[in-house]
């Protein structure tokens, strides 16, 4: 059974029993959005009309309810590019009259996730916009907090589609994978050898990344001469980054290029690398801001990512639509405010669109 057809049937018993307690003159969700119809906004989506969440694919009333408690659980917290999205999040949220909270574990790990979850779901708040540390170490508190009609959304990084109703994705598929390691070949002049520095090892996002620029490397002809030679974890912590930048470049003094497809990594390989005598390059997914310093003194020539911000709006959009009933699965849309409409693809997921590449030509124009 999908996650999404155990959702829709959760939501049916709860429509049940929604319309008992209507019949017997109770309080329901139905009369509570009711109560909330004659606010001064509204906001309209491209959705069909139909019963909250009733079957997948099929839309909602189109109007996005007031009142939502909607939560950011980042990987963890004190991560500038989870602060971006939040700030994002919470500006949609604040926009559609919810209540929004930000908070998360201070270590990117699984295990200190899920007790967040289980807090979350004992509030009942209506959605999680959730990035994960591991794809299935969370699946059974992400049921239960489903079970009592919280709705799940993964944002950044995903958890097995089974244990989530949408994953807004910052970038289509596999063109991470791609554009990391087609700036790494550009980078070592199309030869030689390269280490990923990446997040945590259980990290879906960064390993789907690394997963695709292992096939690359096999299959396509243009990277023939690019070896990957080891891949380090820097669990997302700024010391442990650094510290494992050391040592895979003692362990491989001749290291063309280091990719750190992870914010925290990316900055603290730069931060070694221009402190030391190692001619290596250094590229992978950072922040403009992050990384200003190093393309200006020429450490770092380029590197990519998308917008952080957009994705927590992006994100805080699809979670209030779900809990709305706006959309349910495949097929529907939403508008997502000002970044436009958006369809739910395939397997629930929503792509926010292209990555962007950061260099000494443009660095100035972004700020984040
Ligand atoms: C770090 C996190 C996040 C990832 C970015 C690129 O901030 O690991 O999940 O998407 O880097």
């Amino acid at each position: 059974m999908t996650r999404t057809q155990r959702r829709t049937r959760v939501t049916a018993l709860t429509l049940g029993l929604a319309l008992t307690l209507a019949a017997c003159g109770g309080t329901t969700r139905d009369n509570q959005d009711e109560d909330n119809s004659d606010a001064e906004e509204t906001f309209t989506s491209e959705g069909e009309a139909s019963p909250e969440g009733l079957d997948e694919g099929e839309g909602g009333t189109g109007e996005f309810a007031e009142g939502l408690a909607i939560t950011m659980l980042p990987k963890s917290v004190n991560n500038p590019y989870f602060e971006t999205s939040s700030e994002g999040a919470e500006a949609v949220v604040t926009e559609l009259g919810g209540t929004y909270e930000y908070t998360g574990p201070s270590d990117a790990s699984a295990s200190s996730q899920v007790s967040y979850i289980n807090t979350l779901s004992q509030q009942g708040v209506d959605a999680i916009l959730l990035s994960a540390n591991d794809p299935n170490a969370l699946c059974s508190s992400l049921d239960q907090a489903s079970a009592g009609g919280t709705a799940i959304v993964t944002f950044d990084s995903d958890v097995d589609p089974a244990c989530r109703d949408l994953f807004v994705s910052q970038v289509e598929g596999e063109e991470v994978g791609r554009a990391l390691i087609e700036m790494a070949a550009e980078q070592a002049d199309g030869a030689g050898q390269i280490a990923v520095l990446s997040a945590t090892a259980n990290a879906t996002n960064q390993n789907a990344w690394i997963a695709v620029m292992e096939e690359e490397l096999e299959n396509n002809p243009d990277y023939a001469d690019l070896e990957l030679v080891a891949i380090a974890y820097g669990d997302d912590e700024d010391e442990k980054s650094f510290a494992e930048t050391q040592g895979l470049l003692q362990a491989h003094p001749d290291l063309e290029v280091i990719v750190a497809p992870t914010t925290v990594g990316i900055l603290a390989a730069a931060r070694y690398v221009q402190g030391s005598d190692y001619d290596v390059a250094v590229t992978g997914l950072g922040t403009p801001n992050d990384m200003r310093e190093y393309v200006k003194d020429g450490t770092v020539t380029e590197f990519a990512l998308w917008d952080p911000g957009a994705l927590g709006e992006l994100a805080a959009w699809t979670g209030a639509a779900l809990a709305s009933g706006i959309i349910s699965g495949e097929g529907d849309t939403f508008t997502a405010g000002e970044l436009g409409e958006y369809t739910v693809g395939p397997e629930g997921v929503i792509v926010l669109g292209p990555p962007t590449r950061f260099n000494a030509d443009n660095i100035d124009d972004f700020n984040f």
